[in-house]
C-alpha cells in the first residue's frame, strides 16, 4: 500500500467545511435555472475560470454570490447530499459542517429552511452509511455583533440540530473580541465554540479567540508559528488546529503546496488536521488534500496515522464513540 493509498483508505473526520462552499458550478447552474436567477457569469466553465483568487476576500465575494441561487428546501438537501456523497468516497466518517445562515436569511429564506434541508441530508446519511454529521453555525465577522445575536435569536427554535458555533468570514479587522458578548451568551448555551484564526489575521486573533471568546478549536491557526509562545501554549493546551491545504493555497496563504508548512505544525507537537474548507471552490476534497500534502512535503506514514487520529480527538463526538475511532 502506497502512501497516498493509505492517506485515502484511512477513516477520518472532517472538522472545516462550509457547506456553501461545497456547491459545484454544475449544480449553481442547476438551481439557477430552477429557480429563476442569472448568475453573472454565462456557462460552467467561464465561472470556473473566474475562481482565480488573489486573497480571502476576492474568494468571499464570488462565494457569497454563488450562495444566491439557493432557494428551497431542496436546494439545502442537494448541496448537503452532494458533499456528504463525496465525503462517504473519501473514507470520512464523521463530519462537523459549517453553515452560513447570515448569507440565506439577508436574502430573506427563512432560518428554518436552511436548517431543515441540510439536517434533512444529515439524517440520510447516517441512517444509509452510519456517517455521522452535526452543523456548527458561524457568524460573519464583517457584520456587528448585533446581526450576530439577532441570527442566534432566529437559530433558536432549532437549538437541537446544531452543537456549536464559528467565526468566519473577513478576518482581518474584524478581531475575535469584536464577537466576545455574543459567544459568551453561546457558551451560557451549552453550544461548542470555535473561530477561524490565524488564516490572514495575526498570531494575536488565536490568542484572543483562545482568550476573549474560549473557542475549542482554532480553525486554520497556521499563522500560530510566527509565534514561538503562543506555539508551546496552543500545543501544551492540546487546541486543535483545523487546516486547509489547498484553500491556504489557493488563497495565497502560501504561494505553493510546498511551501505549507503542516509538517512545521506537526512537528511543534500541535493538533493538526487536514479539512477541505471550500471543496467546489479550491480543487477538492478532504483527500484531495491529503494527497496534495503527502505528494508535496516529507510526511510519513505516521504523520498520516497522527493526522486521522488528531481528527476524531478533535471532534465534537461524544466521549464513547470518539474513544472507539482512536
Ligand atoms: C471561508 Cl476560507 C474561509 N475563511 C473565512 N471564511 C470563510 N467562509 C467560507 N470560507
Ligand atoms: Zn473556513
Amino acid at each position: 500500500q502506497t502512501l497516498r493509498e493509505l492517506v485515502c483508505a484511512m477513516p477520518k473526520a472532517e472538522l472545516h467545511m462550509h457547506i456553501e462552499g461545497s456547491l459545484e458550478p454544475e449544480l449553481m447552474f442547476e438551481m439557477a435555472e430552477r429557480n429563476g436567477i442569472r448568475l453573472p457569469y454565462a456557462s460552467v466553465d467561464e465561472l470556473r475560470r473566474a475562481y482565480a483568487f488573489t486573497d480571502l476576500q476576492s474568494f468571499l465575494d464570488i462565494y457569497y454570490a454563488g450562495a444566491s441561487v439557493l432557494q428551497t428546501e431542496r436546494d439545502f438537501y442537494d448541496m448537503t447530499r452532494a458533499y456528504l456523497e463525496r465525503a462517504h468516497a473519501d473514507n470520512v466518517r464523521h463530519t462537523e459542517i459549517f453553515f452560513d445562515p447570515q448569507t440565506h436569511t439577508a436574502r430573506g429564506i427563512p432560518m428554518g429552511v436552511v436548517i431543515d434541508g441540510i439536517h434533512r441530508a444529515l439524517q440520510d446519511a447516517q441512517r444509509e452509511w452510519g456517517m455521522t454529521a452535526a452543523l456548527i453555525l458561524c457568524f460573519l465577522r464583517h457584520l456587528s455583533e448585533e446581526e450576530a445575536f439577532a441570527t442566534l435569536e432566529q437559530a433558536l427554535p432549532f437549538r437541537d440540530r446544531f452543537i456549536g458555533v464559528g467565526l468566519d468570514s473577513s478576518e482581518r479587522g474584524h478581531p475575535p473580541e469584536k464577537f466576545a458578548r455574543v459567544f459568551a451568551r453561546c457558551r451560557e448555551l451549552g453550544l461548542h465554540l470555535v473561530a477561524h484564526a490565524g488564516e490572514e489575521g495575526p498570531p494575536e486573533y488565536i490568542r484572543t479567540a483562545l482568550d476573549v471568546l474560549h473557542v475549542e478549536r482554532i480553525d486554520h491557526g497556521v499563522r500560530c508559528l510566527e509565534d514561538a509562545e503562543l506555539t508551546r501554549r496552543v500545543a501544551k493546551e492540546g487546541i486543535a488546529l483545523t487546516v486547509c491545504p489547498l484553500s491556504n493555497v489557493k488563497l495565497r496563504v502560501f504561494d505553493q503546496i510546498h511551501d505549507h508548512n503542516m509538517l512545521e505544525l506537526l512537528d511543534a507537537g500541535l493538533a493538526a488536521t487536514v479539512n477541505s474548507d471550500d471543496p467546489a471552490y479550491f480543487g477538492g476534497y478532504v483527500n484531495d488534500n491529503f494527497v496534495a500534502l503527502f505528494d508535496s512535503l516529507p510526511l510519513t506514514r505516521e504523520h498520516a496515522q497522527r493526522l486521522a487520529r488528531n481528527s476524531f480527538a478533535a471532534s465534537f463526538l461524544d466521549e464513547a464513540t470518539r474513544e472507539r475511532y482512536l
